[in-house]
């Protein structure tokens, strides 16, 4: 079916083009390619070539800022435990590691705020894992070139050892495996995500380059759903297409599972069955996002399923379009998420549509989904966030989101997920020119 979908894409990309550029004379398109604003149904497969920001001396420079964040204490970091499918490590030890290693443990010992110890602890693969698993990363791998002070095999490490060492100071962590284990062994439990928000907000610009990879190859993925989500088939068809396309274009792993609710099922805010039938007349929700060198894209594209909003979709869109715009507008560093936040409900107060609203405006992206948890200040400059209205009603079986991810500069913001279009008569004219009618 992928196949299919590819031939399909690659035959109508020459039309695609030849009419992109009769349209819209003022943007050149170009083969999609990084930073570009380009038909996102043009993004070809393969592997996008922009570089992972996590490399070994950039992480290691993260451990030395966290360690002057925190001041004093000890830190201890899992990747987690290597469940059914590819190993999806935790994101803070992905952050501040730059392995996907499953099992290993990143321990950091901070005096003054400089780093005393900075020790990985990680497991050795044995002969017989490696005929079932293919080889993995091995404490042995990590030369005297690595960044690591001290690379140990995992069995080295015991809770009893680190008890001694952290004394009655407890110990620093961040991830529910480490802070479950902790407790469980009686050691004090410190949490350093204050510390590591300090440095997570603020994207540099390889972060920046790798998010708007993953938005890129979403916006992609959701132009391939487009072309197949029509009448009669269903929302597996378009999650099939959007998963696929993911895949196909380099994305490692869902940002979060995919949401493709027709109908009824738009309202439900985080539905996952995605196995209804697509019928005419209806909407199709799709919040959806690829993963790409452990950064998040979340895009929400809503869609007539047979291409022409009704009178009273049109309406209802047209609202959740027109807050979003109004929230863009003020979008800028100095404002919190809770400003914008509350302009939108008074627009949709105004309309009589604040029952309908049954959300927050937006959040944080980067290393997770919804990223920097307990985040409230102000937006600064190289911040990335989503903007994503919505109206549900349910009476009418009627859900409709638009979500845009925006990174926020010294002027204001701007818009990665701009390639596809949300307003409702672009949005109409960009699955009609997709659909080739
Ligand atoms: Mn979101």
């Amino acid at each position: 079916m992928m196949t299919l979908l590819l031939i399909t894409i690659a035959s109508l990309a020459p039309f695609l083009t030849g009419h992109e550029r009769k349209t819209d004379s003022d943007e050149t398109i170009q083969p999609a390619s990084h930073g570009a604003v380009a038909d996102p149904a043009l993004l070809p497969p393969g592997a996008p070539s922009v570089p992972n920001p996590s490399t070994d001396e950039v992480c290691r420079a993260r451990r030395v800022a966290l360690a002057s964040e925190i001041g004093d204490g000890i830190l201890l970091v899992q990747a987690g435990e290597e469940a059914k499918g590819r190993f999806d490590p935790d994101p803070d030890f992905q952050y501040l590691t730059g392995l996907k290693r499953a099992d290993t443990k990143l321990l950091l010992v901070i005096r003054d705020g400089e780093l005393k110890r900075d020790a990985l602890y990680m497991p050795q693969q044995t002969p017989m894992q490696e005929l079932w698993e293919g080889p993995r990363l091995n404490p042995e791998d990590l030369d005297e070139d690595s960044s690591f002070g001290e690379v140990h095999e995992l069995e080295v490490f015991t809770y009893e050892t680190l008890a001694d060492l952290a004394g009655d100071d407890g110990v620093h962590a961040l991830d529910d495996l480490t802070i479950e284990e902790l407790v469980e062994n009686g050691i004090e439990v410190k949490k350093a995500r204050k510390a590591l928000n300090a440095l997570q907000a603020v994207k540099t610009p390889a972060e920046q380059a790798a998010v708007e990879t993953a938005v890129e190859i979403t916006l992609a993925a959701i132009a391939d759903a487009i072309l197949v989500a029509r009448p009669g088939a269903w929302e597996y068809t378009a999650e099939a297409a959007i998963e696929g396309g993911f895949r196909r274009r380099g994305a490692e792993f869902l940002a979060f599972p995919s949401i493709c609710g027709s109908g009824p099922n738009g309202c439900y805010l985080h539905y996952r069955a995605n196995n209804r039938q697509l019928k005419d007349g209806e909407l199709l929700l799709m919040d959806v996002g690829a993963k790409y060198h452990g950064y998040s894209a979340d895009v929400t594209r809503t869609i007539p399923i047979n291409g022409r909003f009704t009178p009273r979709q049109r309406e209802i869109y047209t609202l959740v379009w027109e807050a979003q715009q109004l929230a863009v507008a003020s979008l800028k560093p100095g404002v919190s998420m809770r400003e914008l936040h509350n302009l939108v409900v008074e627009y949709f107060e105004e309309k009589g549509h604040r029952q309908h609203f049954k959300h927050g405006l937006g959040h944080q992206l980067g290393v997770r989904v919804h990223d920097v948890p307990g985040f409230r200040g102000q937006l600064k400059a190289g911040m990335i966030v989503t903007i994503e209205p919505g109206l549900y009603i349910a009476e009418e079986e009627l859900g409709i989101r638009i979500e845009d991810d925006y990174l926020v500069t010294t002027e204001g913001s701007r818009k990665l997920s701009a390639a596809l279009p949300s307003a409702p008569d672009k949005l109409e004219a960009y699955i009609a020119r997709l659909r080739g009618h």
